[in-house]
């Protein structure tokens, strides 16, 4: 049980005033931050009438479990417990569509973002006739300190290429602290994409004509528990804006298939090396060994990596691994079809050779997706 003298006692009797704040946070093993988190809203938007919703994709350290306890007492307190599903910016868009108050944040539940320029947040959407406002480390008055080491230099180097690629105007594009005004959000929500980490920027470029203002804050140092942006979330995060410097006809989910396609190549390469120079086998035997070694190894990396979220387990994976290998013979042969067709025509190999690995790419990667793990 929790105990109730840590957490802020909530308002005697029901608010005079209708909702104005739904804050979002979305949280993947957070328990240990939870009543920290709502004693220092509680204590900042004193003056006004808002809720938290915690978007839980079932964390296994039971911050779902945690909130739904502490909103027992406290009706400003609720918790999206998601089931099923990973995926920190699909759990923002269902907390968001949850909601009704007429301006909505997203904050993380790691106490990294500063709550104490909420209030500012509010009253400039309030007070203009701004859209959204952007919670930034990289303007004056902001700072972030908290950002320590390889994830400090990664959100850098994301933070540039993103400026390099998207014509969003903001200074800090990565920034998942952010209020905007329910109506413009809700406008574009349809066309949010669920996976990936950075929903603010989906959100700015896939909205272009929103009106941003920017607040500058501390981004302090985490605590406790971890951080969970991975290998994962920082190629759903190149997917992202390959598809929106495409225009979205790139899947967002198709960079973390050609990654794990470019790293079936050096499976490949390195089984045809042993099998030929070390166990002495013939080239086509060697070839074929290669190549199914290849597309067994790509089945279970894209298992796990670019389609986690759907992930095939106990026998399905059988049968699964089969109509994976047929449709990679099928993009081979169309892969040399293609390839050859383009050769005869041109004489330019390289180009004909990469059309051909392009086409067999993306034939693979559609059929696998609808085929194998049944994306819709
Ligand atoms: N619901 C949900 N929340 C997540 C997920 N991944 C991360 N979060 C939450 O999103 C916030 C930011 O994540 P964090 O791991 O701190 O990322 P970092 O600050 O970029 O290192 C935290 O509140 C996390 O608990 C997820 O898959 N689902
Ligand atoms: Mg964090």
């Amino acid at each position: 049980m929790v105990l109730q003298q840590n957490l802020p006692r909530p308002p005697s009797k029901a608010p005079q005033r209708s909702l104005e704040l739904s804050i979002i946070v979305p949280t993947y093993n957070e328990a240990g931050n939870l009543a920290s988190l709502i004693r220092k809203l509680s204590q900042v938007l004193s003056g006004i009438s808002w809720e938290v919703i915690f978007a839980d994709d079932n964390s296994p350290d039971g911050t779902h479990r945690l909130a739904k306890e502490i909103a027992l007492a406290d009706p400003r307190v609720r918790c999206l417990r998601r089931v099923g599903r990973r995926g920190l910016a699909g759990a923002c868009i269902d907390g968001i569509l949850s909601s009704s108050a007429p301006y909505v944040a997203v904050m993380d539940g790691d106490l990294q973002h500063d709550e104490a320029i909420l209030l500012r947040m509010l009253h400039t959407l309030e007070d203009s006739d701004m859209d959204i406002v952007v919670g930034t480390r990289y303007r004056e008055g902001g700072s972030a300190i908290g950002l320590a080491g390889h994830r400090g230099a990664i959100s850098r180097f994301a933070t540039a290429l993103t400026g390099w690629l998207l014509p969003v105007p903001v200074s800090d594009p990565m920034s998942g602290f952010f209020m905007v005004r329910r109506d413009r959000f809700e406008e574009v929500a349809p066309q949010l994409s669920h996976d990936g980490f950075k929903i603010l920027l989906d959100l700015l470029a896939t909205a272009r004509n929103l009106r941003i203002s920017e607040e500058p804050y501390l981004f302090r140092a985490r605590e406790q528990g971890e951080s969970k942006f991975d290998l994962r979330a920082s190629l759903e995060f190149l997917g992202l804006l390959a598809a929106k410097t495409t225009g979205d006809v790139i899947e967002p989910r198709f960079v973390p298939y050609a990654f794990v396609g470019a790293l079936g190549m050096v499976v490949h390469f390195v089984v045809l090396k042993s099998a030929l120079q070390g166990a002495g086998l013939s080239f086509e035997v060697s070839q074929s060994v290669a190549t199914l070694f290849a597309m067994i190894a790509n089945f279970f990396v894209n298992n796990v990596l670019t389609y986690k979220d759907l992930r095939i387990r106990g026998w399905r994976i059988l049968k699964g691994l089969a109509i994976f290998c047929t449709i990679g013979a099928a993009g081979f042969v169309a892969n040399i079809g293609v390839a050859h067709w383009l050769y005869g025509d041109n004489h330019v190999w390289w180009m004909a050779g990469a059309a051909g690995a392009l086409i067999g790419a993306v034939w693979n990667y559609a059929m696998s997706s609808r085929l194998v793990w049944h994306l819709r």
